[in-house]
């Protein structure tokens, strides 16, 4: 079954052609999947102005990587609150654990619209303070950051979650705009996922900052077929 043509053997490990990825859009032009298996590292965790009150400095941590101990024994990353900081120009306030830019991989924007994206996450003495962990995505040049507010994914304490799927459908109803840096022309949701500029996970809807250890592991995410 070639669903993904020349990227099929990256991501027939993973278990997901045998899974329910179903092909109804065999014969149309599909993206290669997005793989991070994390058995190198990267991503970054966010702390939007570094300490310094009325700075407007992007502060971006590397995460942690591990050679083991994530999926299978495999390379996973991690992050914790010696590194994030709550971001208060977010509605609500988010806390961006998990952040992703394309430039930094030297790649271009990428449609999300109708992706299915699958991760595993584990906590450790995290402490979420009430919130839950949701997926985001932002248009840099647009400047529009959207939460899927509709599909809050768990995080398992001392252990990894089972690989959980969302399909990132470019509906308003099941997504938030949180931020804007243009207020009075904020960009649609459709605007935002057709060209991602940068994407990631966020803990929303803490009494507090969330403490302790937030890991991620073999994230994938398979834009959606050309119409
Ligand atoms: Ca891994």
């Amino acid at each position: 079954m070639m669903l993904f043509g020349g990227a099929v053997c990256a991501v027939a490990s993973y278990g997901l052609l045998s899974k329910g990825f179903s092909n109804p859009s065999a014969g149309r032009e599909r993206a290669a999947p997005i793989v991070d298996d994390f058995n190198t590292g990267g991503w970054r965790v966010y702390d939007y102005h570094g300490g310094l009150e009325g700075s407007t400095k992007n502060v971006y941590y590397p995460v942690t990587w591990e050679e083991k101990g994530g999926v299978n024994d495999s390379g996973y990353v991690w992050g914790d609150d010696s590194r994030w900081r709550i971001d208060t120009p977010e509605s609500p306030h988010s806390i961006l654990a998990f952040i992703i830019y394309r430039s930094w991989l030297k790649k271009g924007p990428v449609d999300l619209r109708n992706a299915r994206l699958s991760v595993h996450f584990r906590g450790d003495k995290l402490d979420l303070k009430g919130s839950r962990v949701y997926f985001w995505a932002l248009s840099n040049k647009l400047g529009t950051r959207w939460h899927m507010k509709a599909k809050p994914l768990a995080v398992p304490e001392g252990g990894w979650s089972e690989r959980q799927v969302i399909v990132l459908e470019p509906d308003e109803k099941l997504w938030n705009r949180s931020w804007s840096r243009y207020p009075n022309t904020p960009a649609s949701l459709d605007e935002v996922l057709r060209e991602c500029e940068s994407y990631g996970f966020s803990f929303l809807g803490f009494n507090g900052e969330v403490t302790g250890k937030f890991a991620m592991d073999e994230l994938v995410i398979e834009p959606a077929a050309k119409p």
